[in-house]
């Protein structure tokens, strides 16, 4: 992949950003969602590569942009898989919350996991832990080992968990067993990346959310030398057959991190539309002026960027105003 392209995907996920924030906190989820997504799509088309969407919003009969198999680009430039979210946290912004953004991860052509559009259980660790966990070990193996990893008593230990009732048992595992637990209302993306960042001082993130979000934070923990395992979870037959016909014997088997991104050249691009433990969100400063937090990161480089941009919104033709 072309050095460029990193800071191109970065316009993507502002533009994404940019035109979702402006529905923060009026309760209306798909307004933000498609917001999000067409403007993501406007965008991707000045981009030079060869792109093939992987992971999307569905399937060409149920989503009319960035529907899996879509090419995207100028058609010049590298071959690449895309995985994109463009508004990971739709009902966050729905509702005002923490923690929406908007991702998109790049990789080589062949390189990102297919992952279907159903759960995965899911486990991230930073680089000091990364090769130490496994999702098979009971939690209670799991955080010994984070904490001495990172050098960290078991009280002092941060594990960041979705807040729903599916992870009811575990929450309650991981007190009894006296570590600290940050719950979050939705985003996995975020937290999964943010035991990869030791600023946030969150250990590790354990839980079961979409699968494609976890591909899509496979290609984060990559470029930060951090870690992850998964396992889709397949609810019904049905579910079961789409995971064997995207090429997995088992459908429960465990993915390590190079079976959700293989190959050791992905990018991965978020900006933030409300703030959260990776980024800020989307300011709007007064006038047409329009602040925007950005991360970038490469797995080739290991170079992570964060990116602070002022928007003049007067010279954004394309951004669609409410
Ligand atoms: C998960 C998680 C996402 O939505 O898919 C979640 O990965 C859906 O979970 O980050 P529920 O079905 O329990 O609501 C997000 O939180 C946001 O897309
Ligand atoms: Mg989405
Ligand atoms: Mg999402």
């Amino acid at each position: 992949m072309e050095r460029e392209l990193a800071l191109e995907i970065v316009r993507v996920t502002e533009a994404a950003a940019l035109a979702s924030a402006q529905w923060m906190g009026r309760g209306k989820k798909n307004e933000a969602d498609g917001a999000a997504t067409a403007a993501m799509r406007g965008m991707f088309d000045s981009v030079n590569m060869e792109g093939v969407v992987v992971i999307g919003e569905g399937e060409l009969d149920e989503a009319p942009m960035l529907y899996i198999g879509e090419k995207l680009g100028t058609g010049m430039g590298p071959k690449v898989d895309i995985a994109v979210d463009p508004l990971e946290g739709t009902s966050i912004v729905a509702k005002g919350h923490n923690n929406a953004m908007a991702v998109i991860a790049v990789a080589d052509k062949g390189t990102l996991l297919h992952a279907p559009d159903m759960y995965m259980e899911k486990i991230a660790v930073g680089k000091k832990a990364a090769g130490k966990v496994s999702l098979l070990d009971p939690i209670e193996k799991t955080i010994d080992i984070v904490a001495e990893a990172n050098n960290k008593r078991v009280q002092d230990l941060t594990v960041i968990i979705q807040e729903r009732d599916r992870h009811e048992d575990l929450i309650e595992r991981i007190r009894a067993k006296g570590s600290r637990v940050k719950l979050f209302g939705d985003g996995d993306v975020g937290a999964a990346i943010a035991t990869a960042l030791p600023h946030t001082g969150i250990d590790l993130f354990v839980g079961i959310g979409g699968a494609p979000e976890g591909v899509i934070s496979a290609a984060a923990l990559k470029a930060l030398g951090g870690d992850m395992q998964a396992r889709l979870v397949p609810y019904t037959k049905e579910e079961e057959e789409r995971c064997i016909g995207m090429g997995l014997k088992d459908p429960r088997q465990l993915l390590f991190l190079d079976d959700l991104v293989s190959g050791d050249d992905a990018i991965f691009a978020a900006t933030g539309v409300s703030s959260g433990e990776l980024l800020d969100g989307v300011r709007f400063l007064g006038g047409d002026l329009v602040e925007t937090h950005s991360i970038v990161m490469r797995s080739k480089t290991k170079t992570v960027r964060y990116i602070t941009a002022h928007h003049h919104l007067e010279h954004k033709p394309h951004l669609v105003m409410l």
